[in-house]
């Protein structure tokens, strides 16, 4: 029997620092009722989906930076999401910032929660990969600063069974790492869930518009192919206080097709009926792991964090 899921990336328009989280767990509920609408059962949200993209802003008072994250999830501010989600039936992908305490020690990280359709929480992923900087950039319009404000993630690449398959996390800049999908893929994952915040523009190169797109797409077009997944990206999108976050909320099917995609910058919920089983095809032959990959070729991979150069001759 085929098996069906339709999914939903409901994707955020902006979220400015004035915007509190009730006013913005209403927009998630409100896009949770669209997405039943039409039959879908899961729906993916961004990352941080709760805030505005704090990580823009260079704060030294911990309890500023401490008011854009959560201490418990769900908590007074989320309840309402959790409880219309069960009321509905459907299961949800979260991100948000998560201020948690281990051994008396306070630990910050970019997280993202799997939530069924009872409202349980399923799955936990805390971001690997931290874009931009950790000390101050001068004289530029915005900061990175996820690398100041989050812990790397310390749960690795889990999946989990649900929603009638594999399904897999991550967040945003992970989607740009190859190992973020393989890791998920050697665990059979079948759908890769992730939220992302994308500024438009890059404080670093002056690079053009069209490839801050050409490359968000690239990313999870290649990783769905490459692993015979399916990929779903919702986006924070808009501009926040007048920061650009680019859209661009999409489905990807196994063999690297986009088969939806967001038209706008602002809420507006994307889905598809997705086959969780198109991509049988790509693993058991083309991305057949167990017939075609060397792993004593790939040593480097975990072995070595940077590059290391041959000796000049
Ligand atoms: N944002 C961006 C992302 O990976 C970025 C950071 C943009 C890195 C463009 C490289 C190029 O989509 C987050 N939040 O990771």
């Amino acid at each position: 029997m085929t098996r069906i899921l339709k999914v939903a990336a409901a994707q955020l328009g902006p979220i400015h620092l004035a915007e509190g989280r009730a006013q913005v767990v209403e927009r998630l509920i409100a896009m949770l009722h669209q997405a039943d609408a039409s039959g879908c059962r899961l729906v993916v949200f961004p990352e941080l989906a709760l805030t505005t993209f704090f990580p823009r802003y260079w704060m030294e008072d911990p309890a500023e930076i401490d008011a854009f994250f959560e201490t418990a999830m769900p908590n007074p501010a989320t309840q309402p999401l959790f409880d219309a989600a069960a009321r509905l039936g459907i299961g949800f992908y979260l991100g948000y910032a998560e201020l948690t305490e281990e051994n008396g020690t306070p630990r910050h990280f970019n997280t993202s929660i799997l939530v069924d359709g009872a409202g349980a929480i399923i799955g936990k992923y805390r971001k690997v990969h931290l874009p931009g900087h950790a000390h101050r950039i001068p004289d530029v319009a915005f900061q990175h600063l996820e690398k100041r404000y989050f812990e790397v993630g310390d749960l690795g690449f889990p999946v989990w069974r649900a929603f009638g398959g594999v399904m897999g996390m991550c967040i945003c800049n992970d989607r740009r790492w190859p190992e973020t999908f393989r890791v998920m893929a050697l665990q059979g994952a079948e759908m890769v869930v992730l939220g992302y915040n994308t500024p438009t523009t890059n404080i670093h190169h002056d690079e053009p518009l069209h490839l801050r797109m050409f490359h968000h797409r690239l990313c999870m077009q290649a990783a769905a192919y490459q692993n015979g997944m399916w990929v779903v990206g919702s986006a924070k999108a808009g501009k926040e206080d007048g920061h650009g976050l680019y859209g661009g909320s999409c489905i990807v099917a196994p063999t690297g097709e986009i088969v939806a995609q967001a038209m706008t910058e602002g809420d507006e919920v994307v889905t598809y009926t997705c086959d969780l089983d198109l991509g049988n095809y790509i693993k058991e032959v083309i991305f057949n792991f167990a017939a075609h990959r060397r792993i004593e070729h790939y040593g480097l991979i975990t072995e070595q964090t940077g590059v290391v150069p041959p000796e000049d001759a």
